[in-house]
C-alpha cells in the first residue's frame, strides 16, 4: 500500500496549457518552497534513489505512482488520484530533475529554478553546500525551542532506503494525531459539556515545524474514540502573526472557557492573547474568537521579548482573583512569573517569581497544580490547604525534557517551594526519561482525576518525516496522582478509557527464564499491543551476588546485551523472528557495597532499527522498588511508539522505534534475562490493541468493537 499523502488540489499545482497541448507545470510559489525544500535535502543521499531523470514517477513512496494522460502518452501528476503531499512533491520534483533546467526534460516543471535558488541562498545570506549542509533550525531564531532534530542534524551517513511499507507501518492505532503534518505541544486541554478537548500545535502546510503555527482541535468523549475538528486558532494578528503558541484553558465556575494562548507577533515579542468559544452551547466549541484588545499582556520590564510565553490554566484565590504564572528567564535563570486578574482582560503582576532555579534556562510550559496526600482523587487546579501538596513541572528549553517537583504553594507569600531542594524542578525528577516534552496537564471534573499530555517528537530525520507527510504524536492520557507510598513521586498511568482497546489476552503465567535465555512470547503480531509483566528475582542469588562501588546507568553501561549479575532482564518489542531488530524494555539491579540494591528502567534502542538515520540512544533512570514488591512494568507498544511504566508508573520511559524488518506480523515479543546469575520467574499478559477510530490505519486487527471482547485473561 502506498503513503497516503493527503493533499487538497490547491496544493501549488496549476495547470497549464499550451499549443501542444496540455502539460503541467507547478506554479511560482510552489517552485520556491519545493526549491527551498530540495537545498535542504541536497547533502542527503536520498536522492540517488530518485534520480534517474528516465525513471517513471514511481519511487519507494509512489508505487502506484501517477497515471497516463493516454492522449499524448505522457505521465502528468493526477493530484484527485494520487492526493500527494508537498513531501511528495518535493520527491517526484527531484526524481525528475524538475529544478536544473538541464535539458534533460523537454518542459522542466520549475521554469525558473535558477534564479529561485540564487534568492533563496542570497536571502540566507550564505552559500549553501552540500557538504556542510545543516537543517534549518526551527525554534530558536524565532525565541522559541528547537523543534527540529538535532541528535540527527547534518547527517552524512547514506539514508536508509524507507519504502512504502515501512512508512505506512509507522503511523500509530491509538495515539492521538492529526490526519497528516506536523504537530507539537498539546494546548488547552479541557473537559467541557460532555466532551474531552484537546488543541495542539499545528502547521497545516506540512510535516515541518513553520512560522504559522495554529492550533488545530479534536474531542472525544472518551479519549478513545476522536472527531477532528476545524482548526481553533490561525496567525491572524499582528500580535499572533507569526504564530498562535502554547497555552491553557480554564473552565469557570459559571460555565465560561477561557483561552490564553502565547501569540508570536509581527516582531517575534511575545505577548500573552485571550480567545473564548463563539457559542457555549456547542458542546464540541468549535468556534473561538479573539478577544478584540488583544493582547491581554506584554513581557514585563527586563525580560527579552522573546523569553516570556505558555500562560497555564487559572487558579482561584481564597479572595475570589484568578491567577496564573508564565514561564521566562533572567540570563540563565529559569523562573515564572504570576499575574492575577479578575476578569481576564487586565493584569497585575505580584512581586517576586513563583519560583526560580539557576542555570536551567528558558522555562516553558509551566505546570502548577495540586495533588492531594491520602487519596487518589485528582483536584481542581484552585484547590489548597490541608491535605495538599503542589506540583510544579517545567519545560526545560535548553534540554528539551520536563521536570516536576513536589512541593507547597503559598498563596500569601505567592511563592512555591520544593519539599527537597536537591530535587527541585529542573534539576530532579523528569515525567519521562525518553521523549516526552511540553506537557499539560488538566484536572478532570468528569471524572474526579487528573490527566497529562505531552508531545512525544520523532527520532528520525526531517527528510523521512517530509516522505511520510507527517511528524509527532501526543501521548496516551496518563492519570497523575501523588505516590502514596513513597509521596516523594507522582505515579503516571494511561487513562482507564484505554484499556477498551484491548483485545482477547494472552497470557504466559510463571515462566521461568533462566540466566541467559530469551523466550519467544507467541502472539499474532504486536504492532499494537498492552504488555504487563511481572517479575520475581532468585533471592538467593540476590543475596549471594557480591556490592561493588560500580555506578550503573542504562545509557552507559551497554545495553540489554550487557551481561551482569542482577540483570538487565525484561521484554523484548518490536522484535523480528531472528531478533535482527528489537527494541528491549528491561531491569537492571544493582547492588552497592553496603548490600543496597538500586533498580534502573531502561529502553534500549540501539538495535531497533537496521536503518542508520535514526535516533538510537538508550534511554533509563532509577525506579525505586519498595519492600515487598515485585518488579513490574507495562509497555503500550504503537508502532513508531513504546511507552514503558515502571512500578505503577513510578518511572516512565517513552520511545520512538522505526523497525524496518520487525514490523506488521513479523513484530514479536520474547521475554529474556542476560543476568549471569539470577533466573527470574516471569508472568505477562499481552492484550492485541484495535485502532482508535481517528487513525485509519489498517492493521487494526479485524476492527472489532470493545464488545467483542472483553479483553480478560483468563
Ligand atoms: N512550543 C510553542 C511555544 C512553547 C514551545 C511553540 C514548547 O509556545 O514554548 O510551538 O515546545
Amino acid at each position: 500500500m502506498m503513503v497516503k499523502f493527503m493533499l487538497e488540489d490547491a496544493y501549488f499545482i496549476k495547470r497549464h496549457e499550451r499549443g501542444d497541448g496540455e502539460s503541467w507545470v507547478f506554479n511560482e510559489e510552489t517552485c520556491l518552497k519545493l526549491i527551498s525544500l530540495s537545498m535542504a535535502s541536497e547533502a542527503n543521499t536520498l536522492l540517488p534513489q530518485f534520480q534517474d531523470p528516465t525513471s517513471s514517477l514511481s519511487g519507494p513512496l509512489l508505487d502506484g505512482g501517477g497515471d497516463i494522460d493516454r492522449q499524448h502518452g505522457r505521465r502528468r501528476p493526477n493530484v484527485k488520484e494520487i492526493s500527494i503531499g508537498l513531501s511528495g512533491l518535493l520527491i517526484v520534483a527531484i526524481s525528475i530533475g524538475l529544478f536544473a533546467d538541464t535539458g534533460r526534460h523537454e518542459k522542466p516543471l520549475c521554469r525558473h529554478a535558477d534564479a529561485h535558488r540564487a534568492a533563496l541562498r542570497s536571502r540566507r545570506g550564505q552559500a549553501m553546500s552540500p557538504v556542510d549542509w545543516k537543517p534549518v533550525s526551527r525554534g530558536k531564531p524565532q525565541g522559541v525551542s528547537e523543534k527540529s532534530n538535532h541528535a540527527l542534524a547534518g547527517i552524512r551517513n547514506p539514508i536508509f532506503p524507507w519504502t512504502n511499507n515501512m512508512l505506512t507501518w509507522q503511523r500509530t492505532g491509538f495515539h492521538f494525531q492529526p490526519e497528516k503534518n506536523w504537530m507539537n505541544d498539546p494546548n488547552g486541554p479541557m473537559f467541557y459539556n460532555g466532551y474531552y478537548h484537546i488543541f495542539y500545535q499545528y502547521n497545516p502546510d506540512g510535516p515541518i515545524w513553520g512560522d504559522k503555527i495554529v492550533w488545530g482541535h479534536a474531542a472525544s468523549k472518551d479519549m478513545v474514540e476522536w472527531i477532528h475538528l476545524p482548526v481553533a486558532m490561525v496567525a491572524d494578528h499582528w500580535y499572533d502573526e507569526n504564530g498562535v503558541w502554547s497555552g491553557s484553558a480554564t473552565v469557570l465556575p459559571d460555565g465560561q472557557v477561557i483561552l490564553l494562548y502565547t501569540g508570536s507577533s509581527n516582531e517575534s515579542v511575545q505577548f500573552q492573547n485571550l480567545a473564548y468559544p463563539a457559542n457555549l452551547s456547542d458542546p464540541l466549541l468549535i468556534d473561538w474568537v479573539k478577544y478584540p484588545n488583544n493582547p491581554v499582556l506584554g513581557p514585563p520590564p527586563g525580560i527579552k521579548s522573546n523569553d516570556f510565553r505558555d500562560p497555564t490554566t487559572a487558579w482561584k484565590t481564597s479572595a475570589g482573583k484568578w491567577r496564573i504564572t508564565i514561564g521566562s528567564k533572567a540570563h540563565r535563570t529559569g523562573l515564572a512569573f504570576v499575574y492575577e486578574t479578575e476578569d481576564f482582560k487586565s493584569y497585575q503582576i505580584l512581586s517576586g517569581a513563583l519560583h526560580a532555579v539557576h542555570g536551567t534556562g528558558m522555562w516553558e510550559c509551566v505546570d502548577l497544580f495540586p495533588v492531594a496526600v491520602g487519596s487518589e482523587d485528582g483536584l481542581d487546579s484552585s484547590t489548597n490547604g490541608g491535605g495538599v501538596k503542589h506540583v510544579m513541572k517545567v519545560s526545560l528549553d535548553d534540554d528539551r525534557h520536563d521536570y516536576y517537583a513536589i512541593g507547597t504553594y503559598n498563596e500569601a507569600t505567592n511563592a512555591w517551594v520544593p519539599d527537597d531542594p536537591t530535587i527541585d524542578v529542573g534539576i530532579g525528577i523528569r515525567y519521562d526519561y525518553g521523549k516526552f516534552y511540553a506537557s499539560k496537564s488538566f484536572y478532570d471534573q468528569n471524572k474526579k482525576r487528573r490527566i497529562l499530555w505531552g508531545w512525544v517528537p520523532e527520532s528520525d530525520t526531517e527528510n523521512v518525516d517530509i516522505m511520510k507527510g507527517w511528524a509527532s504524536l501526543q501521548s496516551l492520557p496518563r492519570t497523575l496522582v501523588l505516590d502514596q507510598k513513597t509521596r516523594t513521586n507522582l505515579l503516571q498511568w494511561p487513562v482507564e478509557e484505554i484499556d477498551s482497546l484491548r483485545l482477547d489476552c494472552k497470557e504466559f503465567n510463571r515462566l521461568r527464564v533462566e540466566p541467559g535465555s530469551v523466550i519467544p512470547l507467541a502472539v499474532k503480531s504486536a504492532s499494537q499491543a498492552d504488555i504487563v509483566a511481572e517479575f520475581e528475582i532468585d533471592k538467593a542469588a540476590m543475596e549471594a551476588t557480591p556490592g561493588s562501588d560500580q555506578e550503573f546507568t542504562c545509557a552507559s553501561s551497554g545495553g540489554a546485551a550487557q551481561l551482569g549479575t542482577l540483570g538487565p532482564f525484561g521484554l523484548l518489542v518490536l522484535a523480528d523472528h531472528r531478533r535482527i531488530e528489537q527494541t528491549s524494555v528491561h531491569f537492571y539491579i544493582s547492588k552497592a557495597r553496603d548490600g543496597s540494591l538500586k533498580t534502573s528502567f531502561c529502553t534500549d534502542r540501539s538495535r531497533s532499527s537496521k536503518a542508520d538515520d535514526v535516533d538510537k540512544q538508550i534511554y533509563g533512570a532509577f525506579v525505586p522498588v519498595l519492600e515487598g514488591e515485585k518488579l513490574s512494568m507495562r509497555i503500550l507498544v504503537d508502532h513508531s511508539i513504546v511507552e514503558g511504566f515502571a512500578q505503577g508508573g513510578r518511572t516512565c520511559i517513552t520511545s520512538r522505534v522505526y523497525p524496518t524488518r520487525a514490523i506488521y506480523d513479523d513484530a514479536q515479543v520474547f521475554l529474556f534475562n542476560n543476568a549471569t546469575e539470577a533466573s527470574l520467574v516471569a508472568s505477562v499478559k499481552i492484550w492485541p490493541m484495535r485502532s482508535m477510530s481517528i487513525n485509519s490505519n489498517t492493521e487494526d486487527h479485524g476492527n472489532r468493537s470493545p464488545q467483542d471482547d472483553d479483553g480478560s485473561c483468563i
